[in-house]
């Protein structure tokens, strides 16, 4: 299974809507004959790989798969019966795939008379597909808050001008993390306001190969003009100022990972539905004593009432030589 895990981390495959999969087969003696990991939507699943390379051995052998192997015809095959046609004997996976249109692997399995073990190593490859797992158990895409404050919660200074947000290494961090996601989601304002392109860009400025989709959300219409509408990466325009709505249309293309860097107004929004799973807080050692709020108005007037969090990690950026703005802690 350690080497399944390790085939479904296998480097350089593309992000895209199918979870990361890893699969080995063991022969009779226990010792692998044949392995195979899944390339990204379309390609062939891990279990459909391992099973070409295997070829006559996979008779009576042991399939060891991250995911529980597949019950459906999607854009390839169901994997539960290519495995028990080929005389596989004994699966053991590691998650449970509960993906309405895929899941019920297990039961086709053992109908086939397979023998089938659960669990094995499921922390770790749940954590491969973290994202996936999430929005597959939720329905929804995980969200991922990023913003930008001095040491007093300002995201801008009382005329507008916030340009230490964009340090070096906050920035290298920040592009870091978009690429990661396969949404960038803003508000009309943000795009009427700021006009930010949205582009995961290297640093010499060239957008990345994989570009998350540029999201804005909100019924106002937007300017032809603007940065994010050009065509350096895909963007959608969604109208509606409702989260949760936003989130649905969201899933229902494909799309679990959503990195929220919107302003105040959305930010709270998000806050006030409840859909905040994960904070990003570049925080800068410095004091405006007015300005911009990072946060809008969430309608919380005690204590009690808080939105909390937990931390989970603090890292500080070193300043980048040459840099004139501030550090910042992540
Ligand atoms: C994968 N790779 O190795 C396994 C998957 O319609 P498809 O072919 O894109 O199927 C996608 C679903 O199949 C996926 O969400 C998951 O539930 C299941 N198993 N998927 O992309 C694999 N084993
Ligand atoms: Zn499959």
């Amino acid at each position: 299974m350690l080497r399944a895990l390790e085939l479904a981390r296998t480097p350089g495959v593309p992000l895209g809507p199918n979870p990361r999969v890893g699969c080995v087969i063991l022969g009779p003696d226990g010792r692998e004959v044949a392995e195979g990991f899944h390339r990204g939507a379309g390609t062939p699943h891990a279990e459909a790989a391992a099973l070409h390379e295997a070829g006559e051995l996979a008779r009576g052998a042991t399939a060891v798969v991250t995911l529980e192997p597949c019950n459906h015809t999607g854009r390839t095959p169901p994997c539960a019966s290519a495995l028990a046609a080929a005389g596989i004997a004994r699966v053991v996976f590691a998650q449970r795939d509960t993906n309405p249109v895929a899941t019920g692997g297990s039961g086709t399995l053992r109908s086939a008379g397979v023998d089938v073990a659960a669990g094995l190593r499921e922390p770790e490859a749940r954590e491969v597909n973290a994202a996936w797992t999430f929005a597959v158990e939720h329905g929804r895409p995980f969200v991922t808050w990023k913003f930008a404050t001095t040491l007093d919660g300002r995201s801008a200074a009382a005329d507008g001008t916030s340009r230490w947000v964009s340090s070096l290494a906050s920035r290298r961090d920040t592009h870091r993390l978009r690429g990661a996601c396969d949404v960038m989601l803003v508000g009309t304002n943000t795009v009427a306001v700021d006009d930010p392109e949205l582009t995961v860009r290297d640093d010499l400025g060239e957008p990345v190969p994989h570009q998350p989709l540029r999201v804005v959300m909100g019924e106002r219409d937007l300017p032809a003009d603007r940065r994010i509408l050009n065509d350096r990466a895909p963007s959608l325009h969604l109208r509606t100022r409702d989260p949760g709505t936003a989130l649905e249309e969201l899933f229902a293309r494909d799309r679990q990972h959503v990195f929220l860097e919107g302003g105040p107004t959305l930010a709270a929004a998000f806050l006030e539905a409840g859909l905040v799973d994960e904070v990003v807080a570049y925080v800068a050692p410095m004091v405006l004593g007015s300005g911009r709020s990072a946060v809008a108005d969430l309608g919380v007037g005690t204590i009690g009432d808080a939105r909390r969090f937990e931390v989970t990690d603090v890292t500080v950026l070193p300043h980048v030589p040459g840099d004139t703005e501030e550090p910042t802690v992540h």
